[in-house]
């Protein structure tokens, strides 16, 4: 040990230290990254370590004075990043990332209060540069400086190297998918540290801002054209039917449309649903057209009219885009937007693309009571979510388009006993049979939301929209799902059932139609706004109205596999939808290409942030 002080390695190793040590305790503290069990504990403690032997390791390339002013130079650097975090965590509860950078607003923002929040606290993130300065003031003649010889350089890197895969492995037992899936900056710095995060976060940007400076607004010419060619003519008797009305627009977590009309031991499953839809109109050849960003790519789609990415959910990859979303349209049009989920606002990245939406009001956790009684599993229980929602919804200006987010029917489905309403299923697959238990609860809640909308008279001026975000039971339960359905789940079946619930309700139908025009959540947008009587024939949008009477029988799935009124294609297969037997390719070979195209012409938008150039293309 003693000799330890003696290493010219010793001066980085004790910044590195320091730097570790400092910022674990000071975020630890401060940021309210909720720590559940010892791994986490651990995996958070060590995250930040791997980054600062990297960064000081830069120090091993000079020798003498300089090692000792590139170790000084690096602490500040650090210091600053930690404490310009803090200052803004105790602002607006998230980390900074680079678009936060340029939205200048929010700095404006920040600036008038930032007096405030500095306080001698704010200083304990240079403690360390302190520490040093003093250290190498006096000790500057004993240390040892000398030049580090190739070979130590090349292990001091390696033993990094195998840190840092450790930590990920750990991060990533403990959170699957991190870094594919990671919605929640709270997650991120949790399981990688906060410096780290900032790497991810600077890497995330410059994909995008390489792939937007290249792009040109002769790119969405094209594309305009395309959608000009493929846009069909609205059905005139549905056109403006709604005009002026309230759109309520519900996102039923998980719900796949296999469930409409099934039972479980001789019990409906979704009474209310089955109700419903004989007094509304109902889509039942309907899609999710959903990637890694499930349940924000469902909102992605059906506010754009867009496809979700391919990788990634474009929640979190675009949030500054420019867009045309549905508010934004509807604002034009004199509306009033709101979005009602009771989670945490930043998840899915939701508080900064809600902005970029021009949503006027977001309504989440805080604004709900959330008590351990009437929450499981997610979050605030369905039923009590729409209660307090319509409470608010009450003050919110009209007309409005309101959208509510349920959460209850999300995996692993827990419900407590008093809320299961029918039995488990019995395959003996926990999921599968539980399933059916928590959709039932959303039905119920469903059911209760409409009839609180009529007390309180909001139904009447309102159309109701209500659709699956995605699919519930994945391919890892077919087992279970072969038993309930009482079929083998070919690949042909696993494209079926990403059929997802679809409705519209006008107020006081009470005549429903089922109609099964194949189609998908890029469609809802349009469909609504011709329900509205706005104007949308312009717009860069990929679906058609459903109710336009020669609507291209066409849906496509964000893996590129799609469905037809003849065909569905998947995993390079083209079967007959009749027979679900395979046949020759050639039969699919148009429909590939066209797949495709939408496909590419999509991220095109997204990615080249294309929509920028909208209506000054031309
Ligand atoms: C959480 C809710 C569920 O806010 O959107 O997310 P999911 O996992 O379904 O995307
Ligand atoms: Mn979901």
């Amino acid at each position: 040990m003693k000799n330890i002080t003696k290493s010219n390695l010793w001066p980085i190793l004790l910044a590195s230290v320091l730097v570790w040590i400092k910022t674990y305790l000071i975020t630890r503290f401060t940021f309210d990254v909720e720590l559940e069990n010892f791994m986490q504990e651990f995996i958070y403690f060590i995250s930040t370590l791997s980054t600062s032997l990297v960064i000081f390791g830069l120090a091993l390339f000079s020798s003498g004075k300089k090692r000792l002013h590139t170790i000084m130079f690096i602490t500040f650097i650090f210091s600053f990043i930690l404490t310009a975090n803090t200052i803004f965590y105790a602002f607006y509860d998230d980390f900074i990332t680079v678009p936060v950078l340029f939205q200048s607003s929010n700095m404006a923002d920040l600036g008038t209060s930032i007096a405030e929040l500095i306080n001698l606290k704010t200083f304990l993130g240079f403690v360390d540069l302190v520490i040093l300065a003093v250290y190498f003031h006096f000790a500057k003649n004993t240390l040892n400086l000398e030049p580090v010889m190739r070979k130590i350089k090349s292990s001091y890197y390696m033993s990094i190297v195998i840190l840092i895969i450790f930590n990920l492995g750990l991060a990533e037992t403990e959170r699957p998918q991190l870094l594919t899936r990671s919605f929640d900056r709270k997650v991120l710095v949790k399981n990688i540290g906060l410096y780290n995060f900032h790497i991810y976060d600077i890497a995330i940007q410059s994909r995008t801002t390489a792939q937007k400076a290249l792009a040109d607004s002769t790119e969405l010419v094209d594309i305009e054209n395309y959608i000009e060619a493929n846009t069909k003519k609205p059905r005139p008797e549905m056109q403006g039917i709604a005009k002026g009305k309230n759109v309520i627009i519900v996102s039923m977590e998980s719900l796949q449309d296999f469930t409409i009309g099934s039972k479980v031991n001789g019990q409906e499953v979704t009474p209310f649903l089955n109700q419903f839809i004989k007094e509304s109109y109902y889509f039942n050849n309907f899609y999710h057209q959903t990637g890694q960003g499930k349940t924000s790519d469902a909102e992605f789609i059906i506010d754009n009219s867009l496809y979700p990415l391919d990788r990634g959910a474009v929640f979190f990859t675009h949030p500054n885009n420019r867009y045309l979303a549905t508010p934004e349209i509807l604002k034009q049009n004199g509306y009033y937007s709101a979005v009602f989920h009771a989670n945490n606002k930043s998840f899915w990245n939701r508080d900064v693309i809600y902005k970029t939406f021009k949503y006027d009001r977001f309504f989440d956790v805080e604004d709900y009571t959330v008590t351990p009684e009437n929450s499981i599993s997610w979050g605030l229980k369905d039923k009590e979510f729409f209660d307090q929602s319509v409470d608010m919804l009450k003050n919110v200006p009209q007309p409005f388009y309101a959208k509510f987010l349920t959460l209850t029917n999300h995996f692993p489905f827990l419900l407590n006993e008093e809320d299961k309403t029918i039995d488990e299923f019995n395959s003996g697959d926990k999921v599968v049979d539980k399933y059916f238990t928590t959709v039932r609860y959303l039905d119920e809640s469903l059911k209760q939301f409409v009839q609180k909308l009529k007390d309180d008279g909001l139904y009447e001026n309102s159309i109701i929209v209500f659709y699956g975000d995605h699919y519930g039971i994945s391919e890892n339960h077919n087992a279970a799902m072969e038993m309930y359905l009482g079929k083998p789940i070919t690949k042909f079946e696993t494209v079926q059932l990403q059929k997802v619930p679809f409705l519209i309700h006008i107020p006081n139908q009470k005549k429903g139609q089922t109609i099964s025009t194949v189609s998908g959540q890029v469609d809802i947008r349009p469909t609504l706004l011709n329900l509205l009587g706005i104007e949308s024939k312009d717009l860069v949008q990929f679906g058609n109205d459903l109710f336009a009477p020669d609507k291209y029988p066409f849906t496509v799935f964000r893996n590129g596999s799609f469905v037809t009124d003849k065909y569905i294609y998947t995993d390079s297969k083209c079967y007959d939808k009749t027979t679900g037997i395979e046949i020759e390719k050639e039969a699919c070979g148009p429909y590939v290409d066209k797949a495709k195209q939408e496909l590419q012409y999509s991220d095109k938008i997204i990615y080249g942030d294309l929509l920028r150039f909208y209506g000054k293309d031309k």
